[in-house]
């Protein structure tokens, strides 16, 4: 990894070219219309071998930036970010597999910067819906490129709709709205905030909305945009749900500690391993550049 002195910024140079990456122009123009698109077949079953190895060793030993989002019923949902600094496997993951250059190709980008790496695992049950949400507001960021942020949801497990499959508003990225963050645990952390808008009551009106989801294979991705609109139904299958999510940046963001923002993720960017201060253009080892292009 090179440190550029010019700005702080971690820069890396990544091994695959744009090109040779499994998402055709049809797939770019998708997720520029609709705000999501799925790329089947993305990612390697040895790879996928592996972040399962990984993804249950930490949810067996939670970290610091890891959250119990069970609430209630049978069945855990477990929610944990920032893996890829406690397991190598993941590291590995973000770094020598094709996932950066698919993303960079989708965002029609020369360069991504990685946010943060987070696991959603729902556990059979029956219980832990995730609510309607958008997660632009979730994020301590603020710049150009907090508005062009692409999250990638890699199934580790075959899912479906009765496990638990995401399910996403196609074209919600262009409703020209930053809603209030959901708390995933439906208790009022994220009340107070009158100002900002509130997402309709979707479920009361699904036929109006155009609502998309896959059933996936384990290495298929589902890559959404940050102003999507999203959610997920319980688990009521007898299989696990387990989907590793990665947020990339295109375009400078600073760190805007709001106090709507998710708590833990304002934590982990303030004092994590690359501490960041109000207003400081996001760098440092945790935040790291990957470059496609010379520069
Ligand atoms: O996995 C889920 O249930 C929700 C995923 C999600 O909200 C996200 O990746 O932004």
């Amino acid at each position: 990894m090179l440190l550029s002195a010019q700005t702080g910024k971690t820069r890396m140079k990544s091994p695959f070219k744009l090109q040779d990456v499994p998402v055709s122009d049809s797939d770019v123009s998708i997720y520029e219309r609709d705000g999501v698109v799925c790329i089947k077949n993305a990612i390697s079953i040895d790879w996928i071998e592996k972040l399962r190895v990984a993804a249950d060793w930490v949810q067996q030993n939670p970290g610091p930036y890891d959250t119990d989002l069970t609430t209630g019923g049978k069945g855990q949902f477990y929610g944990g970010q920032f893996l890829w600094l406690r397991r190598e496997e993941f590291k590995e993951f973000l770094f020598s597999s094709p996932i950066a250059a698919i993303v960079a190709r989708l965002m029609a980008s020369k360069r991504v910067q990685l946010f943060y790496d987070f696991l959603l695992t729902k556990e059979p049950g029956g219980s832990n819906k995730t609510p309607w949400h958008q997660d632009r507001l979730y994020y301590p960021l603020k710049g150009k490129g907090a508005d062009n942020i692409c999250s990638t949801w890699i199934a580790l497990d075959p899912v479906t709709i009765d496990s638990g499959a995401v399910e996403y508003i196609s074209g919600s990225h262009k409703w020209g709205h930053a809603y209030v963050p959901e708390s995933f645990t439906f208790d009022e952390r994220f009340d107070g905030h009158d100002d900002i808008k509130k997402l309709p009551d979707i479920d009361a009106d699904r036929d109006q909305y155009d609502i998309k989801s896959w059933d996936l294979e384990p290495g298929d991705i589902v890559a959404h945009h940050v102003l999507n609109v999203h959610g997920a139904p319980e688990n009521t299958a007898d299989i696990r749900r387990r989907g590793h999510a990665i947020r990339w940046i295109s375009g400078e963001v600073k760190f805007d500690p709001r106090p709507e923002t998710q708590p833990i993720l304002r934590e982990a960017v303030e004092n994590g391993p690359s501490p960041q201060t109000a207003n400081q253009v996001l760098s440092g080892e945790t935040f790291p550049v990957i470059n496609f292009g010379d520069n």
